[in-house]
């Protein structure tokens, strides 16, 4: 179902006006309400007058995470706090946590965000969709509650974690749409496995929507024949509301973005201009209809692309390919750059290996060392290494021949790898500390 017709499928050219009317009354908000944002103008010489239409966009100037941390906790805020209803924060592995600011606008706005991803499994009344994100200053679980809300949609707000229960509940209530990150999504699959009270066909699960970290075709295979649903992927960071910045449609071929209320660009992360449409570079987006905490130009450090070309399923809105990773979870190992998404995508190619794993990269005698911990499915698990070593060959070749990287792979037992309930940690990098 497509939840909001009239901006789903509207004309580019109309929204392209519509973007235009937004982003200019967004820069003068901005402008007139944000010492930042006019300091910055300023120096690069616009004015909000300079903004008549989308197409001045570039003029603006870019916002890092680096500035929010600057302006920490408020500094961003162009409205009054006496009109604002919420505040979330994202947890940052370092420093202060990225804060966003939501008005009553704001928060209709996001929820409209999310409807129209979960929408896309005709998700309505009667439906119980259970939040398995955590709640709380995350974005995830009340993100997604008041999206479920939004269409009538009964709000089962398990949050994360104590996943005994989760699948109890999930069984005994008879919850038909599952939100929550993909490896916790795994994760309770795998307790679905090995319970003896709950029953995978005693479910009414029918579709799940994961997002908050990246992930893969072989992952949502694994989801959509574990779990018997469709896998949906969705997409948004905490400094444009959080998740519903965009989602898939039934069509799976990539994510639809909201441009109504986020303008993208793709820009080349070293010379921050634009790329070629279709190309990889980093994502930035201007909101367009915030009003607490409005943001020009955010660098989301996220790599994809957008695609441009019409979807199948009616929407005009434009796609955007699968999330890379973040600039910054990059690794470079020996000069190769590698993103942990790639290894997931070798792993799950291979049936006899779970989607788990863990990477340990070091440094040994000035040398980078990177390490690779999968686990074997039960049926092929032994604990004798010489029964290892069939599996571990052609796992070897294929990420040499894919990724570039020679990896020592270690063979755990089912279950040996950590699993988490939020945003799943694949990477220890041990130089950081050398
Ligand atoms: O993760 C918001 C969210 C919650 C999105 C629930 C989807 C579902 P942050 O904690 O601020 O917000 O982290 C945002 O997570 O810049 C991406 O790097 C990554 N991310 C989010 N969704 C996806 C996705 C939430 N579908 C950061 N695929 C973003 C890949 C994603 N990466």
């Amino acid at each position: 179902m497509i939840h909001n017709p009239a901006i789903e499928c509207m004309s580019r050219e109309d929204m392209r006006k519509l973007q235009s009317e937004r982003l200019v009354k967004t820069v003068k908000t901005c402008y007139d309400n944000v010492p930042f944002y006019r300091r910055k103008m300023d120096e690069l010489g616009v004015k909000p007058e300079d903004i008549k239409s989308i197409d001045d966009i570039h003029m603006l100037p870019f916002t890092t995470k680096h500035d929010l941390r600057d302006e920490y906790p408020f500094g961003l805020q162009a409205a009054p706090m006496s009109e604002v209803r919420r505040i979330h924060a994202s947890s940052g592995t370092t420093g202060k946590p990225v804060v966003d600011t939501y008005t009553d606008n704001d928060l209709d706005n996001w929820a409209e965000g999310v409807a129209r991803v979960l929408a896309v499994a005709d998700t309505g009344k009667g439906d119980i969709v259970q939040v398995s994100y955590g709640y709380g200053l995350f974005t995830g679980g009340l993100g997604a509650h008041d999206g479920a809300a939004k269409l009538g949609a009964v709000q089962l707000p398990t949050s994360a974690g104590n996943s005994e229960k989760q699948i109890m509940l999930m069984q005994d209530f008879g919850s038909s749409i599952l939100c929550c990150t993909p490896s916790y999504a795994l994760h309770l699959a795998e307790v679905i496995e090995a319970s003896d009270k709950v029953h995978l066909q005693n479910l009414k699960l029918r579709a799940g929507f994961f997002g908050a970290e990246p992930w893969t075709e072989g992952m949502r295979r694994e989801l959509e024949t574990k779990l018997h649903i469709k896998a949906y992927d969705i997409y948004g960071l905490t400094e444009m509301s959080g998740p519903g910045v965009g989602g898939e449609c039934e069509y799976q071929d990539g994510t639809h973005l909201w441009e109504d209320m986020f303008y993208p660009e793709i820009i080349n992360p070293d010379t921050l201009e634009p790329c070629a449409p279709g190309e990889f570079g980093e994502l930035v987006f201007t909101s367009l209809c915030k009003e607490a905490m409005p943001i020009l130009r955010y660098r989301t450090r996220d790599l994809t692309r957008l695609i441009y070309e019409p979807c199948k399923c009616g929407r005009t809105a434009v796609r955007m390919d699968r999330i890379l990773g973040r600039s910054d979870d990059m690794l470079i190992v020996r000069g190769v750059n590698v993103f942990p998404s790639q290894i997931e995508t070798v792993l799950t190619e291979f049936p006899v290996f779970t989607p788990q794993y863990f990477i340990t990269v070091d440094r040994k005698n000035n040398e980078d060392s990177f390490d690779l911990d999968v686990e074997l499915r039960s049926e092929y698990f032994s604990p004798n290494p010489s029964k290892q070593m069939p599996y571990i060959k052609p796992l070897y070749d294929r990420i040499v021949s894919l990724v570039g990287i020679k990896p020592n792979i270690h063979i755990k037992e089912p279950g040996a790898i950590t699993r988490s309930i939020g945003k799943a940690k694949h990477v220890e990098d041990k130089r950081k500390f050398k």
